[in-house]
């Protein structure tokens, strides 16, 4: 089968995964979660939770401890998706091809499923140790491994990570302009953090030995940036129908981006670079990892 067509595929997989951790549209609480899974399942690549996955697997995993995680990495990327869509950020009316959120469900009420969004997928996450209790996954490695993993997935998502990585862009955007250093801080923490975490986390639930672990958040690393780059690429070449937003955001709000401060051509060369090291990562770490770099290799070519 093509990469392209196993890719879907695996979207399909994983959706079926999340769907069964959403939470209940019920009771008083009923319209955060309706607009919770408004968002969640308005599509999407399912990237991160695919990567998490995939890593698992590659690394000797076979368990289902991984599916709370993979469910949690997507709520915290949606409830980044939509507290950035808030008119307080970008203001933005249409993402994944639908409204957004705050444009459905009104402002108030968007702040408060991107709020549940993260914490329920702590308390989905935290849900791992269940299927330790029950006696799968490994019992007390079980629980050892799922707590590293909290711990990584967290980290990530916070201050030191994405959150770190978006108020450092909000500052930038404000002042107007941008030095290299500071664009690539951006990128690492608001981009490539959940991505290290989506590995990462897959291979410490794998036993993973600290060294690999590291290996993988390097590839993580060259992975992300190489994904941002061709974000901002897709901003200037990308086609709205295909991508589901407007394109040419970015020099509309006046952004500086890796295309603005190094041309079209150059950043094509980093993703492609980027992502040959990402590769190479992953053939050193040996494993079955035909699909992993499939993927990589297709999200270079992406269009969306
Ligand atoms: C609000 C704390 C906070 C953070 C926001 C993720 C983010 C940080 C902002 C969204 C805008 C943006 C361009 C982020 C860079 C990462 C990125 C390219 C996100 C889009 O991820 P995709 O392409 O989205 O995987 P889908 O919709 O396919 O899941």
């Amino acid at each position: 089968m093509e990469i392209k067509e196993r890719i879907n595929e695996k979207v399909r997989e994983i959706e079926a995964v999340i769907a069964e951790y959403l939470p209940d549209e019920a009771g008083y609480q009923r319209t955060v979660t309706e607009a919770m899974n408004y968002s969640i399942q308005a599509g999407g690549k399912r990237l991160r939770p695919m990567l998490m996955q995939e890593t698992y697997r590659m690394l000797g995993g076979s368990e289902r401890i991984v599916e709370p995680f993979m469910a949690a990495i997507e709520m915290i990327h949606t409830y980044s998706l939509v507290h950035d869509d808030l008119p307080a950020m970008d203001n933005d009316e249409y993402r994944r091809g639908r409204k957004t959120t705050h444009a459905v469900y009104g402002e108030a009420m968007a702040i408060l499923a991107g709020d549940g969004l993260l914490n329920y997928a702590f308390e989905t996450a935290i849900r791992a140790f269940e299927l330790c209790t029950a006696g799968e996954d490994g019992g007390a490695s079980g629980y050892r491994t799922a707590a590293a993993a909290l711990k990584v997935l967290a980290e990530k998502a916070g201050i030191f990570g994405m959150i770190g990585g978006q108020t450092a862009d909000i500052l930038a955007e404000s002042r107007g302009e941008l030095a290299e250093e500071e664009l690539l801080f951006i990128h690492e923490h608001k981009t490539a953090a959940l991505i290290q975490a989506s590995m990462m986390v897959g291979a410490i639930l794998a036993g993973a030995p600290s060294e690999t672990v590291q290996r993988i958040e390097k590839c993580a690393y060259d992975v992300g940036i190489a994904f941002q780059i061709q974000d901002d690429i897709l901003d200037v070449t990308g086609d709205e129908t295909v991508l589901g937003k407007p394109v040419g955001s970015d020099a509309k709000n006046s952004k500086q981006t890796y295309v603005t401060m190094h041309g079209l051509e150059r950043s094509a060369e980093d993703v492609q670079r980027l992502s040959e090291e990402a590769l190479r990562i992953l053939d050193e770490l040996g494993g079955d990892n035909e699909f992993l770099k499939g993927l990589v290799t297709q999200l270079i070519h992406r269009e969306k």
